[in-house]
């Protein structure tokens, strides 16, 4: 059995399924899959959670412009997010759908557990409402001809009875627990901007729709002529996939103060920076409001843009990340999309870029493999030799060490780019030692099998540094030295090797004028 604080429970945002997925919808979702293998691989009883946000108002008008039904409008589409996590080698634990029977029961009891505290009022909203983005805005926020000032797209007029969660008087509760928890929301800069939001007075927050004019969703329970607020029902999804709240109890008889059996709090919930607030205010004030335990972090990343511009499917500019995982590969696109970004930062995507990035694997960790193998293939017979190699275990070390602090701050691209200097560092190795004029001096043979030992070891330790972003590579680099399985990176330093047969095989990163030659001439 793991004690408690070996599990770990991390989030992706459930995406709208209005749309194809696309490269920043695949970028958080494989940040959290690195993360959750890195985490796996030191031992963790991890928990992922990722999937679809099916209700609301946008979901509905596209499947009327599409001529189908809201419910098949999501399934068709969730299904196609589903096969996108597979094919991107996605290691989620639940792929949750909000349409699901258990989280409808979910989101029922939780507002249901609000109303009875009374935390919840009837009011009247008048504003301004965006499809796009799901929220209301008001006038003043407003662009030129009332446009969204997050999307440009226009807004429309609204006054209709709504439901309020009495979100303002959380603000100081939430303000304290920011103070005191300097590293809850990451990366500081966002700490900050929430921190801006909340100086100014903290309105209450209407959660639900009336049914007359957003059908698709989930009733309020003691007022089925309204909807829940999509954002509400979404957010809950996270509880939901925790099991801290049977939907099979009566409401009055839900624990939900004691999470203890259930996966609840969330260790970290990932997300972009356009959905901070949803997370980081609204989201723990209903915490709040419902007693449960706030997450114990929330990480909000930056956002691939293309040019100037944000990519995102409203801007059509949009790059399909399995166009170019079909030419490179899974791995290839993975290992771009968090080598390339600093965690929290933006990154601009440019086919330049993307070739700068798959020549590390080429050219770099590729060349170490293939001249490692080759030189063992041809100097031993493929035998590793049974020899210490212990020429970079300091080097190994202190990438492990570097590797270790990245992950536990989120520095994601750091992890990697240790990972890749080590190889950098064995090639340099391979040069300072030159294996091949060893060969030649049956006297040397000793230090010839010093060096291959040396760095069919770095290799096996890079299998694991880099396992978490290059899965199925690393597993295949793993079975050519002769090991079972990638070793947890509390192993790197005792795997054993001598006597293993290795296999010398393709390059495991063709380089990019191979790939294109061999698209050439298929047929
Ligand atoms: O907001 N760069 O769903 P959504 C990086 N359903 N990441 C990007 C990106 C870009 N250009 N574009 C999108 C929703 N993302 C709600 C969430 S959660 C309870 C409900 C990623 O389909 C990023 O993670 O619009 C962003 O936060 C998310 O997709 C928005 O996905």
């Amino acid at each position: 059995m793991n004690s408690p604080s070996r599990r770990r429970f991390l989030t992706t945002p459930i995406y709208y399924p209005s749309g194809e997925p696309h490269i920043g919808h695949a970028y958080t979702t494989i940040l959290a899959d690195v993360l959750a293998r890195f985490w796996r691989q030191d031992g963790l009883d991890v928990f992922f959670l990722t999937g679809t946000d099916e209700h609301g108002q946008k979901m509905l008008e596209e499947a009327t412009r599409r001529g189908m039904t809201a419910r098949e409008l999501s399934d068709q589409m969730s299904a196609r997010f589903k096969a996108a996590w597979k094919d991107l080698d996605i290691s989620h634990d639940r792929f949750i759908r909000t349409t699901e029977p258990d989280h409808v029961a979910v989101v029922t009891a939780f507002l249901e557990r609000l109303w009875n505290k009374g935390e919840i009022y009837e009011g009247k909203y008048s504003g301004w409402y965006c499809i796009y983005e799901e929220r209301y805005w008001t006038e003043k926020d407003l662009g030129p001809d009332h446009a969204c000032p997050d999307c440009g797209r226009p807004t429309r007029e609204i006054e209709e009875k709504n439901y309020f969660f009495r979100m303002g008087a959380y603000q100081q509760r939430l303000l304290d627990h920011i103070r005191d928890n300097p590293e809850w929301i990451q990366p500081t800069i966002r700490r900050n901007e929430i921190l801006g939001f909340l100086a100014q007075p903290l309105e209450d927050l209407s959660i639900s729709r009336p049914k007359s004019r957003v059908s698709w969703g989930i009733p309020l329970p003691w007022d089925p002529e309204h909807v829940a607020y999509v954002w509400v029902d979404a957010l809950i999804n996270y509880v939901t996939g925790s099991d801290a709240i049977d939907p099979t109890r009566a409401p009055a008889e839900q624990g939900f103060e004691d999470t203890s059996a259930s996966r609840w709090p969330a260790d970290v919930h990932l997300m972009g920076k356009d959905i901070l607030t949803t997370h980081a205010v609204y989201w723990p004030t209903l915490l709040m409001g419902a007693g449960l335990p706030l997450p114990k972090g929330i990480l909000a990343h930056g956002f691939w843009v293309a040019g100037e511009q944000k990519m995102s499917k409203s801007f059509g500019n949009v790059i399909d990340p399995l166009q170019l995982r079909e030419r490179f590969g899974t791995d290839a696109v993975r290992w771009y999309l968090l080598r390339e970004m600093p965690t929290g930062q933006d990154a601009s995507f440019t086919p330049e870029r993307f070739l700068v990035r798959y020549d590390e694997l080429a050219n770099v960790l590729g060349n170490l493999a293939s001249r490692t193998l080759g030189m063992t293939d041809k100097y031993r017979q493929g035998r590793i030799p049974d020899a210490p190699g212990t020429g970079l275990d300091g080097e190994i070390a202190a990438t492990l060490a570097t590797i270790r602090a990245s992950v536990a701050g989120y520095r994601l691209h750091d992890a990697l780019a240790a990972a890749m200097d080590l190889a950098r560092r064995a090639n340099g190795y391979v040069e300072e030692r030159e294996p091949w004029a060893q060969a030649k001096d049956p006297g040397r043979a000793a230090d010839l099998d010093e060096t291959l030992a040396t760095l069919v070891r770095t290799l096996a330790a890079l299998t694991a540094f880099l396992q978490p972003v290059c899965p199925g590579k690393m597993v295949e680099l793993a079975a050519r030295l002769g090991l079972n399985a990638v070793p947890r990176l509390e192993e790197v330093d005792r795997v054993r090797l001598g006597g293993n047969q290795v296999r010398k095989g393709e390059p495991l990163f063709p380089r990019a004028e191979l790939l294109d030659a061999a698209a050439a001439k298929a047929p």
